[in-house]
């Protein structure tokens, strides 16, 4: 009788570890899902320091995948090109973002984007590679090579009000090329294309 109690304890309690452990993984998502603690440009920019767009380094190579284009940022200057208004680059065979090539081209673009206080969701989609930094935090990375491939939305809480520093690494090695970043401000149901408006880089 004993050992038939002490064995439907030991099922119960394997059911019981099976069932936190299936339900883990989900809260952990859930928990590393949301990205908080951003922290804005510090000092903000002046009225009139911000030139429209986003400044961008090319790096002309056939990259494989993105930390081997960080390893030529920190051994080699980009060619500067022209900024990049918005993120709305989804030209199949042609030219990747200003660079004036279409394929073998890694870009290092850099700038702010202006948020509002409240909830926001961001969201990528790439082909090649990408890696977006916003306000010291990576919120996304899709590294190699792939197809067109949308993110899941992003969800971003901001506090403060204000220009937070943007990064973002990409590259395209062959066929086609996409880069484009859009957001749902608070409180919309839709997705954009993040505006020129919110975007600046320093002059
Ligand atoms: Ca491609």
């Amino acid at each position: 009788m004993t050992a038939v109690c002490g064995a439907t304890f030991r099922w119960i309690y394997l059911a019981a570890a099976v069932a936190v452990a299936a339900m883990l993984p989900l809260g952990l998502a859930q928990a590393a899902d949301k990205f908080t603690g951003l922290e804005p440009a510090s000092p903000q920019p002046k009225d009139g320091a911000l030139a429209a767009g986003l400044s961008v380094d090319y790096y002309f190579e056939f990259f494989q995948d993105i930390q081997e284009l960080i390893e030529w940022t920190e051994v080699f200057k980009g060619e500067p090109g022209e900024p990049l208004a918005t993120l709305d680059n989804h030209v199949g065979q042609g030219d990747v973002l200003t660079s004036g090539r279409s394929n073998g081209v890694g870009a290092w673009i850099k700038g702010f984007i202006r948020f509002d206080a409240g909830l926001y969701d961001l969201q990528v989609n790439s082909n090649d590679g990408v890696r977006v930094t916003i306000g010291g935090q990576q919120i996304y990375e899709d590294p190699f090579i792939h197809a067109d491939r949308m993110s899941d939305p992003l969800p971003v809480e901001i506090t403060e009000a204000g220009w937070y520093p943007l990064e973002i690494l990409y590259f395209e090695k062959k066929n086609t090329s996409t880069l484009q970043l859009f957001w749902r401000v608070p409180d919309s149901q839709e997705f954009a294309i993040v505006p020129g408006s919110a975007l600046g880089h320093e002059k």
